[in-house]
């Protein structure tokens, strides 16, 4: 059996100041098209998870964001869509601070949603058990 390495994805509550998140909408022809998840993708290799974070909200949001800025949450461990067994796991920051206007320069579509109104949007698998995660950081 030839062994993989386990997928790290980082991902990002974006928070604004009314206390609403950023989730945006996959797109089509991508895995898991239509779903709407929070921003980020792949940790490559000898990145660390802030700086990949930080260069995926650039590339997908075009937004500059500081290391320091980006507030380790939790993490959670799911399947990798297809089968095959292989798992990833997804590890979640916040962040409340960044430099410019989120465009959905890699999404279908943007939201600001607050964390009631996100059990309302097909989520991916893996983004679900953080809802009430964010709920309680958020303390509503
Ligand atoms: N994924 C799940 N939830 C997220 C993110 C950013 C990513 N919030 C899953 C979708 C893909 C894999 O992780 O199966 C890699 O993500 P991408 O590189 O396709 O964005
Ligand atoms: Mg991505």
């Amino acid at each position: 059996m030839v062994e993989q390495a386990t997928m790290i994805v980082v991902a990002a509550a974006l928070i604004d100041d009314q206390g609403r998140i950023l989730l945006q909408q996959r797109a089509p022809g991508r895995s898991m098209a239509g779903l709407w998840e929070f921003p980020g993708g792949k940790m490559e290799a000898g990145e660390r998870p802030e700086t990949a974070l930080a260069r995926e909200l650039e590339e997908e949001l075009g937004l500059a964001v500081a290391a320091e800025a980006l507030v380790p949450i939790t993490f959670a461990s799911a399947d990798l869509p297809g089968g095959g067994g292989r798992h990833m796991l997804l590890l979640l920051y916040t962040c409340r601070t960044w430099d410019g206007m989120p465009e959905a320069l890699d999404a279908a579509a943007l939201a600001w949603v607050h964390p009631s109104e996100m059990r309302l949007l097909p989520m991916p698998p893996a983004d679900i058990p953080f809802i009430p995660i964010l709920e309680a950081v958020l303390g509503v």
